[in-house]
Parts: C-alpha cells; sequence; structure tokens
C-alpha cells in the first residue's frame, strides 16, 4: 500500500522546507514536491510539521532494580515512546549470566514478544574475565555493536580502570562503541556509609552522598582512558556543567568522545530532592543546579553534546496503590521501598514519552534550540552514533518510514494522562506544551492516531546493528 503525507513542513538535523513523501510498505521511497501517485492513500499534513521518528539511545525497560523491577516492559514503555514521538529505543542487558549470550537471549525472551516499536540492545560489561573478554567480539553476530562500563555501583556493577581500558581496546579492535556511567564508587561508598551513620535517611542525603565532582572526574578519567586506548567513548546521562567541559577538552585532543545529556538534568536540581515527594526525582546520577541547567542548555546548543536520551527506569512513587492500565489494576513496589532509608529508594525516573513533546516546547519553544537541532538531538545523532543512519533517525528515500506528524498548534496541559508510561506520576505535571504529536508511523504503519493506539504487542523489531558507526 503505498499512502503519500501532503504538503507538510519537514523538519531534518539539516533543513526545513515543504515537500510530500512517498511511502511504499516500510520505506520511504521519495520527497519531492507534489508527489501524485493514483491510489495512494492521502494524508494531508498541511500546516503540520513532519520530523523523523525519535530514538531513545537510553532506556530500562522491565530492569530488576532492588526489590523491584521498572514498571515498564517492552511493551507498556515502547507504547509510551510512541505516544511521545519515539519509534526506536536501545535498552540495556544486565551481564546477569554465565555467557553474554545467554544474557541476550534472556533478554530476547523478555522484548520480542512484547515489543510494540523497533528497538536494539546495549551490552552491559560489569564482569571481566578472559572468558568474556573474548567473548566480545561474538556480540556483533547478535548485533550489539555497544557496551556499557561503570565506574559507580562497587561490589555490582563497578569495573576497576585496567578494565575499563581493557573493553576500550576490544571496542576499538571490533568496531564497538563503549558507553560510560561516569560517577566515583568509592567516593559514594564512603559518603552513603558516613550519612547512614548520622542517621540521614531522606531523598535529598541521595545527592549528597554522589558529589559532582567525581562524576567530572570520572569523565575526564574516562576520556583519558579512551585516549590511551585509541578508542572512542560515549558518556551517558551527563548531568553538569563541568562532565560538558571534559568531553570538550577530550575533543579538542582528538579524542572520539559523544555526550548524552537526559530531560531532567536540563529542568530539575538536586533541591528537588528535598520536597516532601522527592523520591519521585531520584536517579543516579542526580540532578544539580540551575547553574548546570544552564551549562548543559549551551552545550547542545553548540554541539558539545551530541544526543538526548532519557535513561526511563521508571518506579512507581506509592506502589502499594494500583493504577489502572489498558483496563487493569497494576501496582508495582516503588520509590516507598525506600521510605526510612534513601539508599533502598530504587534509582530511576520515567521519561521515554516526555523526550519529544517537552523539549519541542522548552527547548525549541523557548529558543534554547533550533528545530533542526532537535531532530539531531533526539534522533539523526543517535542513529548515526548507534549505526542506525540512514535506516533510521532520516527523511530520506531508502529509510525506514518513521514519521511523526506534528500539530504545531496544540495546547496542552501535559501530565501522567498524556504520558501513558505504566506509572503512578509524572515530573512534568501540568507543564503547559504547545505543539504535540499527532501521528505516528513506524516503518509505514500508524501506530498512534491523535489518543488512539493502534500498535501492538510484537510489532516492534529487533534492530540487528553494524560495527563501525559514524563518529559524528
Ligand atoms: N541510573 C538510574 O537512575 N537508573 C537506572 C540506571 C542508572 O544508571
Ligand atoms: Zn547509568
Ligand atoms: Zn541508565
Amino acid at each position: 500500500m503505498q499512502i503519500i503525507i501532503k504538503s507538510g513542513t519537514l523538519i531534518t538535523a539539516s533543513e526545513t522546507f515543504q515537500a510530500d513523501i512517498l511511502i511504499e510498505g516500510e520505506k520511504i521511497v521519495s520527497i519531492c514536491e507534489d508527489i501524485d501517485s493514483p491510489g495512494s492513500k492521502i494524508i494531508n499534513a498541511d500546516g503540520k510539521l513532519i520530523t523523523p521518528g525519535g530514538i531513545d539511545p537510553h532506556v530500562h525497560l522491565d530492569l530488576p532494580m532492588f526489590d523491584t523491577v521498572s514498571s515498564d516492559d517492552h511493551y507498556t514503555g515502547h507504547k509510551a515512546a510512541a505516544f511521545g514521538g519515539t519509534t526506536t529505543v536501545m535498552d540495556f542487558v544486565p551481564q546477569d549470566f554465565d555467557t553474554l549470550q545467554e544474557a541476550v537471549d534472556a533478554w530476547h525472551e523478555k522484548a520480542d514478544p512484547k515489543a510494540a516499536i523497533d528497538f536494539g540492545f546495549h551490552m552491559n560489561i560489569t564482569r571481566l574475565d578472559e572468558q568474556v573478554e573474548d567473548e566480545i567480539p561474538a556480540l556483533l553476530d547478535m548485533g550489539i555493536t555497544t557496551l556499557k562500563v561503570f565506574t559507580a555501583y562497587n561490589g555490582r556493577l563497578r569495573l576497576q580502570d585496567g578494565e575499563i581500558f581493557r573493553v576500550l581496546r576490544i571496542a576499538r579492535e571490533n568496531g564497538m562503541l563503549t558507553m560510560l556511567h561516569a560517577e566515583n564508587g568509592d567516593v559514594i561508598d564512603i559518603l552513603t556509609a558516613e550519612a547512614l551513620a548520622a542517621g540521614h535517611t531522606t531523598p535529598e542525603w541521595h545527592a549528597r552522598t554522589r558529589p559532582g565532582r567525581g562524576g567530572v572526574e570520572a569523565t575526564f578519567r574516562g576520556a583519558a582512558l579512551a585516549e590511551q586506548a585509541n578508542s572512542a567513548l560515549y558518556v551517558v546521562h551527563v548531568n553538569q556543567r563541568g562532565e560538558v567541559d571534559q568531553l570538550r577538552f577530550a575533543r579538542q585532543r582528538g579524542v572520539d568522545v559523544f555526550g548524552e545529556t537526559c530531560p531532567p538534568y536540563l529542568f530539575f536540581t538536586a533541591e528537588h530532592l528535598s520536597r516532601p515527594d522527592g523520591s519521585k526525582w531520584i536517579c543516579s546520577p542526580p540532578m544539580r543546579s540551575p547553574d548546570d541547567n544552564l551549562g548543559l542548555w549551551e552545550a547542545l546548543a553548540d554541539g558539545s553534546l551530541q544526543t538526548i536520551g532519557t535513561d526511563h527506569c521508571p518506579f512507581f512513587y506509592d506502589g502499594t496503590q494500583p493504577i489502572e492500565y489498558e483496563g487493569e489494576q497494576v501496582a508495582i513496589p516503588g520509590k516507598e521501598l525506600g521510605e526510612k532509608d534513601f539508599t533502598k529508594i530504587p534509582n530511576g525516573v520515567p521519561g521515554v514519552g516526555d523526550r519529544l513533546p517537552i523539549l519541542w516546547t522548552y527547548g525549541v519553544g523557548a529558543g534554547r534550540i533550533t528545530p533542526n537541532q532537535f531532530v539531531a538531538l533526539t534522533s539523526t545523532n543517535a542513529a548515526k552514533i548507534f549505526g542506525l543512519y540512514p535506516q533510521k533517525g532520516a527523511l530520506l528515500p531508502g529509510s525506514d518510514a518513521d514519521i511523526v506528524i506534528w500539530d504545531p498548534d496544540r495546547e496542552l496541559t501535559y501530565g501522567r494522562a498524556y504520558a501513558h508510561h505504566r506509572t503512578d506520576y509524572n515530573l512534568y505535571e501540568d507543564w503547559q506544551l504547545v505543539g504535540y504529536p499527532e501521528k505516528v508511523y513506524l516503518r509505514g504503519e500508524l501506530l498512534v492516531d491523535g489518543e488512539s493506539w493502534l500498535g501492538s504487542r510484537g510489532g516492534g523489531r529487533f534492530l540487528h546493528r553494524e560495527p563501525n558507526a559514524i563518529m559524528i
């Protein structure tokens, strides 16, 4: 079946122009003025904006944490993503098995039957020995080209510097990319033990025990290790100005470093943890200061950060109270687990559905980034860095027909009702938005039409990625 999206204003990472889009099956086949193809279904997009489907390079779906699990699985999280204009997400595979193959198989078992949009996997490397080192190249046969390492979560997820160096070298040899969670695990452990011993149990101690300079130092260290390994590095969830400084410094030295931030780091600060409902804002690393918010916006505008992901890892605020989801009552233990001890509050916030609408109004609408930067930061750059371009992240003949039609004039009061996350709160409750996704297509199939959900479990496809992605 052919579809023609007529007279919309297309926004890509580099241009804005009016054109028609001809879709045949799963692909865009032509983009030009006045396409006429008898028998096609015509979608009138006069006065509408058209962007490529969003790509969120950082989500955690169905992730076990502490005594619970992130409350969106690979269906509910994908559905929420689609409502917010995101058609591709990338999820992290925990290394919880003897072999990487078993870990990946287990994650496919969870994800494949539920997937409603297209998705890829990153592999967490949280234990390194010779067997794991030998196995990493085989990830390429599994379509996985990215390895995530941590400098925090001692005894659980952290690798030592020498191990990170080894991972970086293996990545370089195999055309893979290493991703880094940058905090100082040693300092965090000491400060946390001291805080608990002194009887400090409330959420603001989450940020106080994870000082920002630990992230700055770990970003520097990661970039320096990457330079010594002659390898590229992608720093996830950059949350402060000082980390951006380190990325700029590394780039000046010729290192291929990339930085990702997430919307909460642009809008919220550590002060939010002091609210009576402060646990809603608990994630790692924490949100910092107003000056850091500003520094991150500047870095997005000047190209020092390349992507905006979400680190979507939702938990209920009060998991003892059920919510209705698709007609059923659902309650999943959440932030209340840490009511008496901040270290037991599951780390993570919802956001996969919020990202594009919030950034459209408060990024583009507020004049902080241009519409083309918006597309680059939320879609195209991630497609390039993660080996999906131009299949994804582009409005080009031959690309997948992942398309968002926006109503630029739609005004609404945002919050839980629009976000579709399977949780009981939203960080942007009552925020006023202007401009909102109206229709969302995945490979030519209409998934979201206004408030109607037309997607399905199993309709999403795993993206087998190729190594040696583009270094932007
Ligand atoms: N940080 C979070 O807050 N949640 C999931 C993983 C992470 O790094
Ligand atoms: Zn992380
Ligand atoms: Zn994460």
